[in-house]
């Protein structure tokens, strides 16, 4: 194995105004070892962050992937990686609040359902459906709507909106200084 193939690379995030973010993700059709190596950087990337979630968009790769741990590495088995992930059944509302890496110190209450049945791949492209309640529901809608192009932001009031991205345009202007 060479270099290559082991080390992992952590990935910039991109934060809220990039226009990757709000683009609709293509679905995967082949798992080669470009989508691989895609998994294996955004898990990095997410352990590092440190975050429970992230998504392909996130890393301006816009593929449907998404990563999911709501331990953060500290339970191997914990681990989601799903390709081209699907909500098939949805259940229950739960209003909680709501983080993203994507916008960094926000937090804000969303509704998301009880429950979800996800449907996807895994990386070896073997379909898997997962029943997820409570936190690990709410991450997969989080992570499926970064797939559609959507911020957890979106969900807000169109004047909390504005206010947010308001705030997120001076902070761009301010790093360029
Ligand atoms: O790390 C994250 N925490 C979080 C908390 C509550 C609801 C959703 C999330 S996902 C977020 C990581 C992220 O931005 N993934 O896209
Ligand atoms: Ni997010």
């Amino acid at each position: 194995m060479n270099d290559e193939d082991n080390d992992m690379a952590r990935l910039e995030i991109l934060k809220i105004g990039h226009p990757s973010l709000a683009k609709t993700s293509a679905r995967i059709e082949a798992i080669d070892d470009e989508i691989r190596r895609l998994a294996e950087d955004m898990i990095e990337t997410m352990y590092a962050a440190p975050g429970i979630g992230l998504s392909a968009p996130q890393v301006n790769v816009n593929r449907r992937l998404i990563t999911i741990d709501l331990s953060v590495g500290e339970q191997a088995s914990d681990l989601i990686v799903m390709i081209n992930p699907e909500i098939v059944f949805r259940e229950g509302k739960v209003v909680r609040e709501e983080g993203c890496l994507s916008v960094p110190e926000i937090y804000e209450k969303v509704t998301r359902p009880q429950k979800v049945r996800v449907k996807g791949l895994d990386l070896t492209g073997l379909e898997r459906t997962i029943e997820a309640q409570d936190s690990l529901a709410r991450a997969f809608c989080h992570e499926i709507d970064h797939l559609d192009g959507k911020l957890f932001v979106d969900t807000l009031s169109p004047l909390k909106r504005k206010l947010i991205r308001k705030k997120f345009k001076k902070k761009d202007e301010t790093v360029e200084l």
